[in-house]
């Protein structure tokens, strides 16, 4: 069987879009026997993060991707940090990814914005690390939200050109997993916008941490239009924010947008809005009441987390010692 392997960042607290498009499909993922999951800080340092906040979002992911159901004994869970091998194959994928590739990432110019000249070197080559952290383990199968598919393209590109170049057959092709009924869930303020747990608007988003009355204020305040629900998924045509809520309603109630409109089809979004709220409420409280839990252990967080560093790095390290070998590197 194909190892599986992905990764989320602790750049804040985890969001519905990340639990819907990625971590809820992990934990449906570990009946196979080889997963590694992993909590991005490097990635996460590719945009300021103060050190205090950075260490207390850490240890909250790892909790909440506990509390969601990722299994750190019969899997790996771990952060990327403790993992050497991630920072050394990336650099030398910086080395064969060509910039021209990298001009294309859509996820750069979003992130970077208007003001590109100021974003980091880091944020640019943040492709390049994927990849390494996906190929540091000969993973061939990762489970992303749709936002991940381009940069799963270059890390193909990245294998082959290095298995061209040296002239052997290294790395293999990996495969999105792009899972579920809602790979992308978008912003409660703008229905064309992804929802992200760094937007500056707490408004634009439910965090897995928010507590019930929080989530009613958001999903109550969450941006629609004036018309009524239609009763058929066509009549959600150009209408974002509308089809957004219903996609959060049949992801979590695990049906389709046609379901949903047959039962909701017509009424106001007053209504709906307060059925979405339960459902929203019924699910999440489980999660934030258990990861409140291990958050109140942190020894026994910060030991599972270097258990498995201690088995991810025992993985890692001999194929990028390879790696180094294949490409010239004396002492290895
Ligand atoms: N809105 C979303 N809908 C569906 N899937 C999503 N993912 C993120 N946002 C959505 C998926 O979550 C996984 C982990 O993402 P990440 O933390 O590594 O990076 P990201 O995609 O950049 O997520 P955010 O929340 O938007 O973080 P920030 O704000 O720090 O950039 C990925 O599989 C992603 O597809």
């Amino acid at each position: 069987m194909s190892r599986i392997f992905s990764g989320i960042q602790p750049s804040g607290i985890p969001t519905l879009g990340n639990y819907l498009g990625a971590i809820r499909n992990w934990v449906a993922l570990q009946q196979e026997p080889d997963c590694i999951w992993c909590v991005v800080d490097l990635h996460a340092i590719t945009a300021f993060q103060d050190p205090s906040v950075l260490r207390q979002n850490t240890r909250e992911m790892a909790a909440v991707l506990m509390a969601c159901g990722i299994d750190p004994d019969r899997h790996i869970l771990f952060l990327q940090s403790a993992v050497r091998a991630h920072a050394q194959l990336a650099w030398i994928f910086n080395c064969i990814a060509r910039l021209g590739w990298l001009n294309r990432m859509t996820q750069f110019k979003d992130k970077a914005g208007k003001d590109r000249e100021n974003a980091s070197a880091g944020l640019y080559v943040y492709p390049n690390l994927m990849a390494a952290d996906i190929m540091a383990y000969h993973a061939t199968r990762v489970p992303v939200g749709d936002d991940q598919r381009q940069h799963l393209e270059l890390a193909n590109d990245i294998a082959q050109k290095f298995n061209h170049d040296y002239g052997i057959e290294f790395f293999k092709p990996i495969e999105p997993l792009i899972l579920g009924p809602a790979p992308r869930v978008m912003s409660l303020r703008d229905g064309t916008k992804k929802m992200s747990k760094s937007d500056p608007s707490d408004q634009s988003r439910i965090n897995l941490n928010d507590d019930a009355d929080t989530i009613a204020l958001k999903i109550r305040r969450a941006k629609t239009d004036p018309e009524p629900l239609p009763s058929e998924p066509a009549g959600l045509e150009g209408r974002p924010e509308a089809r957004n809520l219903v996609g959060i309603y049949a992801a979590l109630e695990g049906t389709d947008h046609a379901a949903v409109l047959r039962e909701h089809g017509g009424k106001g979004f007053g209504p709906f809005k307060e059925s979405l709220t339960d459902l929203i409420v019924d699910r999440l409280a489980p999660i934030a009441a258990e990861t409140a839990r291990r958050l109140a252990d942190p020894g026994g967080l910060d030991s599972t987390l270097r258990n498995g560093a201690a088995r991810a790095a025992a993985i890692a390290d001999p194929i990028v010692t390879e790696v180094e070998r294949v490409v010239g590197f004396l002492q290895s």
